[in-house]
């Protein structure tokens, strides 16, 4: 089975994010990919016979897909509906193969570690940077986006998956080390081109202090909820596909309307109720 090592959390704890190298295989980066291309097949063909996106998103079977800005404005024309898309969302439930995964034991005992051995699957979305066009997506903290308090590290985990080898060039992860532990940063709302974003206190970011982490396809990167992450815009030729599961502890308290209606996932991957 695998876990995290004593050696791994605590360089997690450390600098708020971890590699772990070949936790997918290349059979099911492949059929992760198949099942992406799926949904940006009948996203497109939406599109081509005359449906209009809302905020430049179609919504497919559940499925949400957020187009390029550069596609959106029609900057660019794109015959391959692979490289139309910017990002793919809420595969889990809607999709068979995707909520298998979300549930893998891989996966859990990788975060188990660090949120406890019960957890809240928040979200799924894939990062996608088409080549040439792919936007970066500026500096963020991602637990000031969600509805649970406190804003402090190790109560969300996000697992990164790269589904294609992620290179400085074609916009790998970077992080901050240790800038988990700087508090809540998040100061207003901004826009790059047609996709909003939830900016931070620039200057608290010496981006020479960045540590780019690249990625092989089938590796995990973990990072927690608070830690500055970027990633750069894709000028390559390459595409940088990326599949993430966003966990939560259910020692987080969810500030939202009613009671939290996410699936709560004990260790072992059973979906427990409630
Ligand atoms: O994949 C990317 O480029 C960005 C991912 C990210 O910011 C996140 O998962 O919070």
């Amino acid at each position: 089975m695998m876990s995290l090592s004593s050696e791994q959390k605590a360089q997690y704890e450390r600098d708020g994010f971890l590699a772990v190298r070949g936790v997918l295989t290349q059979e099911e980066v492949d059929s992760i990919k198949r099942t992406l291309a799926e949904y940006l097949h009948a996203g497109l063909a939406m599109l081509r016979s005359g449906h209009v996106p809302e905020d430049g998103t179609v919504s497919h079977n559940g499925v949400f897909i957020q187009l390029e800005p550069a596609v959106l404005s029609g900057k660019v024309q794109v015959e391959d509906p692979a490289m139309a898309a910017r990002k793919v969302w809420n595969l889990f439930g809607n999709d068979a193969l995707i909520t298998r995964i979300a549930q893998d034991e891989r996966i859990l005992s990788l975060i188990t570690p660090i949120l406890g051995d019960e957890v809240w699957f928040f979200a799924d979305k894939s990062l996608l940077k088409p080549p040439y066009i792919g936007v970066e997506k500026p500096w963020h903290q991602d637990i000031p986006y969600f509805p649970f308090e406190p804003k402090e590290p190790y109560l969300h985990v996000a697992v990164w998956m790269a589904l294609d080898d992620a290179t400085a060039e074609n916009g790998c992860m970077q992080y901050i080390p240790g800038s988990h532990r700087w508090g809540n940063l998040t100061t207003a709302t901004t826009w790059t081109e047609s996709v909003a974003h939830l900016a931070v206190d620039e200057s608290r970011i010496d981006p020479s202090r960045a540590v780019m982490v690249e990625a092989k396809a089938g590796d995990v990167v973990l990072h927690d909820g608070m830690v500055l992450h970027y990633s750069a815009p894709n000028r390559s030729p390459h595409p940088r596909w990326a599949f993430v599961l966003d966990f939560i502890s259910t020692r987080a308290r969810y500030t939202g309307e009613g009671e939290p209606n996410y699936p709560r996932l004990s260790r072992t991957g059973r979906l427990q109720t409630g």
